[in-house]
């Protein structure tokens, strides 16, 4: 018998974890998660009939352990590791987003599982970009980041060493996988103390603010934790009553009754103090790039209603997306999950057709939850938590993607395959079980 701690609880443990550490360290983190809490069960309260089908969708369960994070890295290595660290924690990397031209010099994927049960035993995700420092115009700047990231290990020797335990022997043991989790928090943590001078930090803050946070640290600190609300607009409402202030705008679609894709907005980055080295002893300084997010996931979109989406999100107008479950499976914009009801299981239906087996009542489709990010939502994300200095104009665009998946190690899984095998795996099982299987 196996005495490995599965994958699903290791990621588990260091979410929990991870979110404790966060809530020390940025007390707004705790104030969030409280507001979030509340306003989740109001509207629990409000709509029985919205909280049922969260249940049914296995969702409701997992609502309070929801969280995702993001993390900058600064190299190839530091991005290959990080990602067999959360192999080990049953995470895979999905989706490509290219942030340059939004001008922001990083790429990014989302590491998250990707198997239904595993999502709904807890869907931790964490948003991971890579700088892309050859977009560092002055040669001299760029070498001296390079070579700054090449001194430093984010990674503690007994996370390196974990890892490939993990890889080698297929799997953590209870005392191994506690160990892991606390090695590989260190990663995550807070550092106040810069590790290059207060000279070089300003040359980085002035090519680009996050090229200063990525390079002049130990390590890449969690710059946000963000927990998963059920009615965004209420919970951006109550915020200034909590001595929380939202930025102005929520990103992604407008408030609808059908919620599709990501919903996000944040609390602007706090200012907090670090420490140079100087050869008098440190310095005080300032850093800002811890923020407070918060999202309300919708339905995923099939590619042509992501179209469809991104359209609407250009011309702002929105009314070629149905607000309407059925229309939108009709039309196949969305992704749903089909499952066969008592009186589909009880009764003979003459028919294989899905449109007729729904209207019989034999059949239900549910939206399925979208579990990745909006690259346009990530820059202004990002945007907004970079002060006034941001950079305006977009960095000049070249399909990177293969670099990425160079430095990665592997590439990455696409999303919308992700959720087609979801849907089409959800047919044939429910075909099957109201016995139809023949007729398709
Ligand atoms: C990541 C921003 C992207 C989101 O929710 O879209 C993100 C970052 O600031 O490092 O987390
Ligand atoms: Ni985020």
């Amino acid at each position: 018998m196996s005495a490995f701690v599965h994958p699903d609880e290791i990621r588990s443990r260091f979410s929990a974890a991870l979110s404790a550490m966060y809530r020390a360290e940025v007390p707004q983190y705790g104030d969030l998660l409280t507001l979030v809490a509340d306003i989740n069960a109001q509207t629990l309260k409000a709509d029985a009939s919205g909280a049922d089908r969260l249940a049914a969708s296995g969702e409701l369960a997992r609502l309070s352990e929801e969280r995702h994070g993001a993390i900058r890295v600064g190299t190839a290595d530091e991005l290959a590791t990080i990602a067999r660290a959360f192999a080990v924690m049953g995470m895979e990397p999905v989706s490509y987003y290219n942030l340059a031209p939004a001008g922001v010099p990083v790429h990014s994927t989302a590491f998250r599982p990707i198997d239904p049960a595993a999502l709904a035993r807890n869907p931790f995700r964490v948003f991971t970009s890579l700088l892309r420092l050859e977009l560092i115009e002055d040669d001299a700047l760029r070498a001296e980041a390079a070579e700054t990231l090449a001194r430093r290990d984010i990674f503690t020797p007994g996370a390196r060493e974990l890892i490939e335990t993990a890889e080698t022997a297929g799997g953590l043991d209870e005392a191994q996988a506690d160990r892991f989790v606390s090695e590989l928090l260190e990663t995550f943590r807070w550092h106040a103390q810069a590790t290059v001078s207060a000279q070089t930090y300003e040359r980085l803050v002035a090519a680009h603010r996050l090229i200063a946070d990525v390079v002049s640290f130990k390590g890449p600190h969690i710059n946000h934790l963000t927990p998963r609300t059920l009615d965004i607009d209420a919970a951006q409402a109550a915020m200034p009553a909590r001595g929380i202030s939202p930025k102005e705008t929520i990103e992604g679609p407008p408030a609808r009754a059908c919620p599709i894709l990501l919903r996000q907005t944040s609390f602007k980055a706090l200012q907090e103090a670090i420490t140079f080295p100087g050869a008098d002893g440190p310095t005080a300084g300032a850093h800002t790039a811890r923020f407070g997010e918060i999202e309300q996931r919708g339905c995923a979109l099939t590619p042509a209603g992501r179209a469809l989406y991104d359209e609407a999100l250009a011309t702002k107008d929105f009314s070629a997306l149905p607000d309407d479950w059925d229309a939108l499976r009709r039309a196949d914009l969305a992704w749903f999950r089909y499952r066969a009801t008592p009186e589909g299981l009880a009764g003979r239906a003459e028919t294989a057709d899905l449109d007729a087996l729904i209207a019989l009542g034999h059949v239900v489709a549910e939206p399925i939850t979208y579990e990745d990010f909006l690259p346009v939502s990530a820059a202004g994300i990002f945007q907004s938590n970079l002060g006034s200095e941001a950079r305006e104009t977009a960095y000049a665009v070249d399909p990177a993607k293969a670099d990425f998946e160079q430095a990665l190690g592997r590439p990455v899984k696409d999303e919308m395959a992700l959720y087609r095998a979801e849907q089409d795996a959800s047919i044939t099982a429910t075909l099957k079980a109201l016995g139809l299987t023949e007729m398709v």
